[in-house]
């Protein structure tokens, strides 16, 4: 891949509105992405490799439980810091920033929120550094979009829990030493557990032949007979309430984290336009393409309001889950439009590793599609909007 001369739009000053330390915070990711990712992401990608080796850098910039308090290792930072690190590092590359969102929002959040304070100490401080790693299982072959269907199974033996059943497409799974689960207890409540490799009859597959997230290790997780201590039950939440919870802090971390792979497909095809030459002159003064860029650019300006703005209601803990999916749904979207225009305009170069636009847009198909379809969002705003249910 060529060298990294990633540089960041800010066409109406939004910098402005961002604090002395959200700044400091960004551009410390920046730097860090442009020196240990950059060089070895398109390889990784390439070969469907996860670079496990990022791990321990992640959990130095703060990247694993940004807003989790420093008492439990987190960098107790604000809500619009998190989502500026979700930003840069989904700028290096989606599957990064997965890897984080996971760890911070699906691992870390519901044994920070649901966990009680023997859980608290015994995982989170070593999850923050990355010593230990998380997935989390919500999803299962046949119950995606519904999670409320779900068919795993926690039976209370007395002394343990037994669980059976399967989740499916879990970000992280292959190499993670704990997993939260969601699972049906005998009265039919979803109930969060916590699960660790080495359980017998826990399994964690690898899915293969995956065009998208290629940077990203996804994987199964296989309950077979699976004995889990009491102790491991997260106490504080029933109901599909306790994993949807958690995907609200994900999704917004994602609608900052879309604007990174944006920018990164804006800036190259920016700096192409004016390098590429044809029929005498840079193809940056065609019409045509100043029509792409200027559109780019004019999405990503409001896609970063619409997320700052998210970003200060969840400081004042007043964002609701539908403006969330709002700003989840536009600003994947806006990514996935953007990322799909830029590699038209860098013609046959656009689909090579040589420049990190045909990663960003395939990545982006698994990003329009996990934590809610594209469709789903739009359908819990219709339903905000309307009070009418259209799942039901
Ligand atoms: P519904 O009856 O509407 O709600 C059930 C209960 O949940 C409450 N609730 C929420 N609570 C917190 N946050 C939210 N966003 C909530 N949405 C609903 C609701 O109030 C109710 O509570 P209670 O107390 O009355 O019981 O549920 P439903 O079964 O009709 O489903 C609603 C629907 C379709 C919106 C929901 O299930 C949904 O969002 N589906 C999409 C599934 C999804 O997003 N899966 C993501 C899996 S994880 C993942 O993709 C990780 S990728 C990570 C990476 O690599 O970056
Ligand atoms: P389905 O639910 O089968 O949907 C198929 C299509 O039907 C979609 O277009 C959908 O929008 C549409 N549809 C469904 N219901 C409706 C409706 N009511 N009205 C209109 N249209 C509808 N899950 C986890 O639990 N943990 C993870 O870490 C995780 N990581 C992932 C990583 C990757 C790379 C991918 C691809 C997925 C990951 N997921 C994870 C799963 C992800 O959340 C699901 O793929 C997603 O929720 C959609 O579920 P599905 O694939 O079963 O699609």
């Amino acid at each position: 891949m060529a060298t990294d001369r990633f540089i960041a739009p800010d066409y109406y000053q939004v910098d402005d509105l961002l604090t002395d330390e959200q700044k400091l915070i960004r551009d410390t990711t920046r730097a860090w992405v442009k020196k240990e990712v950059s060089p070895i992401i398109e390889d990784y990608a390439q070969r469907a490799e996860f670079p496990k080796q990022l791990i321990k850098g992640l959990g130095e910039v703060g990247a694993f439980g940004p807003y989790i308090p420093v008492e439990y290792g987190g960098a107790g930072l604000d809500q619009i810091s998190y989502g500026l690190i979700m930003q840069e590092l989904e700028r290096g590359d989606s599957g990064i920033r997965s890897t984080a969102s996971v760890q911070s929002s699906l691992v870390m959040y519901p044994i920070f929120t649901y966990g009680n304070e023997e859980q608290r100490r015994k995982y989170l401080p070593k999850l923050a550094t990355g010593e230990w790693m998380g997935c989390f299982g919500l999803t299962e072959p046949d119950h995606g979009s519904n999670p409320s269907g779900m068919l795993t199974t926690i039976k209370d033996k007395g002394d343990h829990y037994l669980l059976n059943g399967a989740k499916m497409w879990i970000s992280n799974a292959p190499f993670a030493q704990v997993a939260v689960v969601w699972a049906k207890n005998d009265e039919g409540d979803i109930r969060g557990i916590i699960v660790e490799r080495g359980m017998e009859g826990f399994t964690t597959p690898e899915t293969h032949g995956k065009w998208s997230l290629r940077a990203s290790a996804t994987g199964e997780l296989i309950f077979d007979n699976v004995k889990v201590p009491k102790e491991n039950l997260l106490p504080n939440v029933k109901g599909l309430k306790g994993p949807l919870g958690c995907l609200n802090s994900a999704r917004y971390g994602i609608s900052w984290g879309a604007m990174g792979a944006a920018m990164d497909c804006y800036d190259t095809a920016l700096r192409y336009s004016q390098e590429r030459i044809q029929f005498g002159r840079p193809i940056g003064g065609f019409q045509l393409q100043q029509k792409k860029l200027a559109e780019m650019i004019t999405e990503i300006t409001k896609a970063q309001l619409l997320a700052w703005r998210l970003g200060v209601l969840k400081n004042e803990h007043r964002a609701t889950p539908a403006q969330i999916s709002m700003a989840k749904r536009n600003n994947v979207n806006m990514a996935i439009q953007i990322a799909r225009e830029a590699r038209q305009m860098l013609g046959g170069m656009g689909i090579t590793g040589e420049y990190p636009i045909m990663r960003h847009s395939m990545n982006l198909e698994s990003v329009i599609t996990y934590e809610g379809t594209h469709d789903i969002h739009l359908l819990i705003t219709g339903m905000d909007v309307t009070g009418f249910n259209a799942f039901t």
